[in-house]
């Protein structure tokens, strides 16, 4: 079976690709397949965007702007353009090569139909390039579609502009040229969420421009302009950084006293199923806390994972490495802990991994085990070679994580010393020793008031 021939979806039913051409009120197999996919969203939302309340509603934004993501990771999109509609849609513009509108060659339909009402379809049809980009639950396109009130596409592609209307995942207005673009390609697609389905019935500005502002980060080069026309203040904003994540890295240490340069990592290694690349960013300031931030394929792993137990364990490595051959570095008997030396630390740590396994509580713990090693070493290795040719931010850096070691020591010091103390005058009256018991089990408190405002208290072992 050639590549163009696999059914789209495992799941379904009878994926023929020879189906007849469809007699006008009968079903077909795609559209069974289509109610199938459709019906089953709209029937537990949750399972596919994870809850219906604020999170899904803005979940379904980054759905759709993930697939403009993808066409900028491609190569192919310098440009998304994100609008509240005064109405409360919403669209996403971009300047890709555009959803392809050619007849499908299994489903008879255009495959733009078919990107947006089946279930996975979203991605490349010749399965050459994996979906790198995804929202949390990477459902594609035709979840929103299918909680969608309504959704209009507009795709300008091969010198013209073609729309399609859906309602609830169904075509309501088929594939049609309404005019012309020259050279001009790209995708706009504009949703209005299901307000049924939906607890949240607005979009809030906060929320969608902390995720567009971390995406322009994540994908250096690639310039997201928002625009709020909905109410009042028609808020804009525009995110673009050349320097991605390093970018990121000093506007989360805004207002801190940067104690190095900002640090960047980049490499990749062969994986399980592919290439996996790693870039990270980092930057010690004179704080005290830490910030860590991981990535994989633009999933925030707020649990952390794989990439960052990786990170931790090149970083703890390699400054104990450089920092006990340093002179007046690290001595032997420095009992220094990976929290000494992640203290003052911001870090970013993006991975982009072909499948990525999410594990833990909340789906946002990197799995995948030989992202570990791979993290590891680049960092290792990088960081070392980094330490070599720049000495006097090395020395700084071990500086600082001796004073967070002695600190600590000190503090352990001071608290050993004042619990000691306290405990001596919290020891028993002499009368009450023989009633020490440490089974908790074999003892009894009775308290006996003896006066309205001063109870004595008495102990007993049984
Ligand atoms: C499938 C195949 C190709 C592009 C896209 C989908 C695509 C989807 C979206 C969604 C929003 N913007 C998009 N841009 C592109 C590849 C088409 C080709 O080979 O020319």
């Amino acid at each position: 079976m050639s590549e163009e021939n696999k059914p789209i979806e495992e799941t379904s039913a009878t994926p023929q690709g020879d189906a007849a051409p469809q007699e006008p009120g009968k079903y077909n197999a795609a559209n069974i397949q289509v109610l199938e996919g459709m019906e089953a969203v709209r029937k537990r939302p949750a399972m596919y965007i994870g809850d219906t309340g604020e999170r899904g509603y803005h979940h379904l934004v980054y759905e759709v702007v993930d697939n403009s993501i993808d066409e900028a990771l491609a190569g192919y999109c310098t440009l998304i353009d994100v609008q509240i509609n005064p109405d409360g849609s919403l669209s996403v513009t971009d300047n890709g090569r555009g959803i392809p509108v050619d007849m499908h060659p299994t489903q008879h339909r255009p495959a733009i139909e078919v990107v947006l009402t089946i279930l996975h379809a979203g991605g490349k049809f010749d399965g050459s390039n994996y979906k790198v980009s995804g929202g949390l639950h990477g459902v594609g396109v035709s979840c929103v579609n299918a909680l969608s009130d309504w959704m209009k596409v507009e795709v300008k592609r091969g010198g013209k502009v073609h729309h399609i209307e859906f309602s609830r995942g169904h075509v309501t207005k088929p594939l049609e040229v309404v005019g012309e673009c020259g050279d001009e390609t790209g995708t706009k697609v504009t949703f209005f969420p299901d307000h049924s389905i939906f607890s949240c019935h607005a979009f809030k500005w906060e929320i969608l421009c902390n995720r567009l502002r971390e995406l322009a980060f994540l994908n250096k080069g690639v310039k997201i302009h928002f625009k709020d026309n909905e109410g009042e203040g028609h808020h804009e904003e525009t995110f673009h950084y050349e320097g991605g994540i390093d970018q990121f890295t000093e506007y989360l240490n805004t207002n801190k006293k940067p104690l190095t340069p900002v640090i960047h990592f980049e490499g990749e290694a062969q994986g399980v199923t592919g290439t996996v690349q790693a870039e990270v960013s980092m930057q010690y300031t004179d704080t005290y806390s830490t910030i860590e931030q991981t990535y994989c394929n633009n999933i925030h792993t707020i649990e952390g994972g794989t990439h960052l137990s990786g990170f931790r364990a090149a970083l703890t490595r390699t400054i104990n490495k450089y920092g006990r051959a340093m002179k007046n570095g690290i001595k032997e008997k420095d009992n220094v802990t990976g929290d000494d030396m992640r203290e003052g630390l911001t870090v970013i740590v993006s991975v982009k991994v072909p499948q990525p396994q999410f594990e833990g509580q909340t789906k946002t713990k990197l799995g995948n085990g030989e992202v570990q090693g791979i993290v590891d070493s680049i960092v290792s290795e990088k960081l070392m070679t980094f330490f070599e040719e720049n000495p006097a931010v090395a020395e700084v850096v071990v500086n600082k994580i001796l004073l967070a070691f002695r600190a600590r020591e000190a503090a352990r010091a001071a608290r050993e010393k004042t619990r000691k103390g306290v405990m001596d005058g919290l020891s028993l009256p002499g009368k009450l020793k023989d009633c020490s018991e440490r089974d908790a089990s074999k003892t009894e408190l009775f308290l006996a008031a003896t006066a309205p405002r001063r109870p004595s208290c008495r102990c007993a072992a049984r």
